[in-house]
């Protein structure tokens, strides 16, 4: 039987008020580096308020959105206690309502990243349906900034703008690669990711032409915000160029239309075989 409320003791909690849109305690730039192992004890250690399951909510605010980081995954043991041990505390000074999935592909088959984007959505709402708000990274991307907010918007966003590996310029207009962001209502709109993409590419370029077909256009940070490191490494196994990933590559006559010149020359070039 549950406890009868006693008037004498009664415990109030008084509601917390929303967290302010641009938050107090950000830093700014950066300094990441992955030049030692960082071991799992450490990542721990160091994020005490941190769930398990990877939750974690501000005690000092209400944020507006609870969002659900999906990260796709197999054998990245080492670059995922890089993501964990810089992205808790950005996410934390965010004061971001939070829970991170890691959905690791079974098996030795050939990788498909939208695919597991896709089961992650349903995997996140089962566990929890007030997630509103749907981050989508790949494990070795770490921003630069913590002013980079990882909420979801009145349209799409793409976060992971400016790598490092791109010369911290986007590649082509169209990019849509590394981390991006949907709140569910625009993953719904869009009938969430392809699951056709066997391999490496295409995907992206895919679900940036499903967002403009559904008449929404991407947002982006700052160029000097959306800056990103990634963790070097080889092709994997199992994740070869998928020799499809240009058919699936239909930019609306629309849109190319609308491109600046000096834009459609990056499309041109940084299409679709840049890494
Ligand atoms: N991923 C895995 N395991 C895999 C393959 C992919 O976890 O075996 C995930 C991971 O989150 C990764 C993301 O899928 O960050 C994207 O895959 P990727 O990192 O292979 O793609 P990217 O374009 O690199 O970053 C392509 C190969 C670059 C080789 C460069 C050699 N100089």
């Amino acid at each position: 039987p549950s406890p009868r409320p006693d008037n004498n003791h009664s415990v109030t909690t008084m509601p917390l008020p929303p967290c302010p849109d641009v938050p107090p305690g950000l830093v700014g730039r950066l300094l990441i580096e992955f030049s030692s192992p960082m071991p799992m004890e450490r990542v721990q250690r160091e994020n005490p308020g941190v769930q398990g399951g990877g939750r974690y909510a501000p005690s000092d605010c209400a944020p507006q959105q609870t969002v659900a980081i999906i990260i796709p995954f197999r054998h990245r043991e080492h670059h995922l206690r890089y993501w964990l041990h810089y992205l808790h505390p950005i996410l934390r000074r965010q004061r971001l309502r939070y829970g991170i999935y890691v959905i690791s592909q079974h098996g030795e088959d050939t990788f498909n990243r939208a695919k597991l984007l896709n089961v992650g959505f349903l995997e996140a709402l089962k566990e929890d349906p007030a997630y509103d708000c749907f981050i989508f990274s790949d494990v070795d991307l770490v921003p630069m900034d913590d002013r980079n907010l990882y909420r979801c918007g009145e349209q799409p966003r793409h976060f992971a703008i400016a790598m490092d590996k791109f010369g911290f310029r986007l590649p082509y207009a169209g990019y849509f690669g590394g981390v991006s962001g949907l709140s569910k209502a625009q993953f719904l709109k869009i009938n969430g990711f392809p699951n056709e993409y066997w391999g490496w590419g295409g995907e992206d370029d895919d679900i940036f032409n499903r967002i403009s077909l559904s008449g929404m256009k991407v947002s982006r940070p700052d160029i000097r915000i959306g800056r990103y490191r990634m963790i070097k490494h080889d092709r994997d196994k199992h994740n070869e160029p998928n020799p499809q990933r240009i058919l699936g590559f239909r930019l609306p006559t629309l849109q190319l239309r609308n491109l600046a010149p000096s834009e459609g020359k990056h499309l041109a070039q940084g299409h679709p075989g840049s890494e």
